[in-house]
């Protein structure tokens, strides 16, 4: 969904703007402001504030009714009779998604492109004649509806021969890279999952990362890439659609370097981050709007509801993440109705829950505390009730809060509303409906100078 319109960026009042103004009691010493913080690349930069993206799973386990094919699956049992990519975009558009993430190929090893690598392919389907291409049609359909195409390809293959023979599955794997890289455009995300099981002959592959890595850096400069270990953007750890209620961007690249490792630590570091990291790495957040990654009629009962939904953007996105919302296509291949309503009900109640802003174009006041705190305060003018706070990092310079404490009034005293840890991104809480006319943020810690935080009020 577009961020909703509030303070603009121009808006901010930096610390240094407020001390031109005479507003700074205390300037910080030279050293504190020489830190420097990891920040985005414009990709990974983008790839945020783009908040919401689609995840679809499709394939041969569509029509087998499970979540992952052995790889013995027939081709001719993948037959979508209506398969129409440009209806997925349209909804997914509608709802305020920016990018859809298609699996070019799940752990089955089945593609869903004619590719050459194998004959296990959408070529040796019913669909189309056998002359069809999804990879094509998905990412045509997402450029003409304006969104970015993203393609998931699984390192795992239950279906391939040379899985578990590393170095010649490691060629068959780039080779597959390859031709998605340069057939199709610009591919905007790739997502490499961590499942990293048996093959058919029952041996376990070695990846090459760094191999793979730099392929896609090499044919798509601009794609984000997504892992456990990045190198662009992170697993956030779990799939139930939760970040960290503290969730730093940045990450030490020493503790998670390959997909697949587990433990507390890699656990911690995905879910947490690290301010002092030394990679800028922010988590995405993948969850599935069913029970299943993959569409099962028996589960048309349990598809979250719009209030799901609507937790799971401030579970994600409200704690500096990004949501990649798995919405998967029917055995028809279409988006399910129930599905698709979900969708725009969790839009206009996000489009409700922030059309109003108090404290649009209110002016906040800085005032610098320390050499790691700094208070704001605004007048909204008249009293107002809110019960969400949005705050927002220019994260274009790094990720500085760590600690913060927002409260508001009326004629009173002052009185908590909200507290936390790291802003990022954006930061959202939610608390019972006051009526108050002033805020503060009272920035208790940071790492680094404090820098502006952009403030809105619901
Ligand atoms: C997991 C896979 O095993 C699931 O099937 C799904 O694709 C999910 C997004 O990632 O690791």
């Amino acid at each position: 969904m577009n961020r909703p319109i509030g303070l603009s960026r121009r808006s901010f009042i930096s610390l240094s703007a407020a001390a031109a103004a005479g507003c700074v009691v205390r300037r910080p010493p030279l050293s504190s402001l020489a830190v420097s913080l990891p920040r985005p690349s414009m990709p990974p930069l983008q790839w945020q504030r783009d908040e919401l993206a689609m995840f679809l799973h499709f394939g041969v386990n569509t029509f087998t009714d499970r979540e992952w094919g052995d790889g013995r699956e027939d081709p001719a049992i993948f037959a979508p009779a209506h398969v129409d990519c440009r209806a997925w975009a349209r909804t997914a558009r509608a709802a305020g998604f920016r990018t859809l993430i298609l699996t070019a190929k799940h752990h089955d090893g089945f593609c869903l492109w004619p590719s050459k690598t194998t004959t296990h392919t959408v070529a040796s389907s019913p669909w189309r004649g056998g002359r069809g291409d999804l990879v094509r049609e998905f990412v045509e359909a997402c450029r003409a509806e304006g969104l970015k195409p993203g393609l998931y390809l699984s390192p795992w293959d239950r279906h391939e021969p040379r899985y578990g023979d590393s170095p010649k599955y490691n060629d068959f794997y780039c080779d597959q890279l390859t031709e998605l890289l340069t057939q199709y455009g610009s591919i905007h995300e790739v997502w490499f999952d961590g499942a990293n099981g048996e093959g058919p002959n029952g041996k376990k592959q070695v990846y090459d990362w760094p191999r793979v890595w730099s392929l896609v850096r090499r044919l798509q400069p601009a794609a984000v890439m997504f892992s456990d270990a990045g190198p662009d953007v992170r697993w956030i750890g779990n799939e139930r659609g939760a970040a960290g209620d503290t969730n730093w961007s940045t990450v030490d690249p020493a503790v998670v370097t390959v997909p697949g490792m587990s433990g507390p630590q890699v656990m911690r570091m995905l879910q947490r981050g690290d301010p002092s990291g030394t990679a800028w790495r922010p988590g995405e957040t993948d969850v599935s709007i069913r029970p299943g990654w993959f569409h099962h009629p028996a589960e048309d009962a349990r598809v979250k509801t719009i209030d799901q939904l609507v937790s799971l953007y401030f579970t994600s996105v409200g704690r500096n993440s990004k949501l990649l919302l798995n919405v998967p296509p029917t055995r028809d291949g279409t988006l399910g109705d129930i599905d698709s309503a979900r969708l725009a009900g969790m839009h206009d109640a996000l489009t409700r829950l922030f059309a109003n802003n108090l404290a649009q174009g209110r002016r906040v006041r800085w005032r610098r505390t320390g050499d790691r705190s700094a208070v704001a305060e605004l007048d909204l003018g008249r009293a107002g009730r809110v019960s969400i706070a949005d705050f927002g990092e220019d994260i274009g310079h790094g990720q500085v809060v760590a600690r913060y404490t927002f409260e508001g009034r009326d004629t009173a005293d002052w009185q908590r509303l909200s507290a936390g840890t790291t802003v990022g991104y954006r930061k959202l809480d939610r608390f019972d409906p006051v009526s108050v006319r002033f805020l503060r943020l009272t920035i208790d810690e940071t790492v680094g100078s404090p820098r502006e935080v952009s403030v809105r009020a619901y």
